[in-house]
């Protein structure tokens, strides 16, 4: 009879390590990877200006999604602030050539672009 007894308490302790351990892991399942999303305003012109821009934030590490919208000028991008900065974000947009927000884009780089992507199109406000 004792030893059902022993047994049944060594269960029972074990059942109550195994709980504690669980709930002692599980705010670290549940939290979700940090995200950040920052809107930026950029120079981009045409659907190539767009694919520029989206095709190199997103070869950034720490990038989870980028979207430029050509009507209102704006880079809105998604990412983890533990990996990288607005700055850093805004810093590679210039890089290629164009503004984003109060920087000012790399003139060299805006310089190799396609003329298309350099000259304002007819309508369009700068
Ligand atoms: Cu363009």
């Amino acid at each position: 009879m004792k030893t059902i007894v022993r047994g049944f308490s060594a269960a029972f302790l074990l059942i109550a390590i195994l709980s504690v351990g669980l709930r002692a892991a599980e705010p670290m399942k549940i939290a979700a990877p940090k995200a950040k999303t920052v809107v930026i305003k950029s120079s981009v012109i045409c659907g190539s200006c767009k694919a520029r821009v989206e095709r190199t934030l997103k070869a950034m590490d720490g990038i989870d999604a980028v979207v430029v919208d050509l009507n209102s000028k704006q880079v809105k991008v998604k990412y983890n602030p533990d990996k990288l900065s607005t700055q850093q974000i805004k810093l590679a947009i210039t890089s290629i050539g164009y503004d984003a927000d109060d920087m000012k884009k790399d003139e060299a780089a805006y310089a190799k672009l396609p003329m298309c992507c350099q000259k304002p199109m007819p309508g369009d406000k700068h």
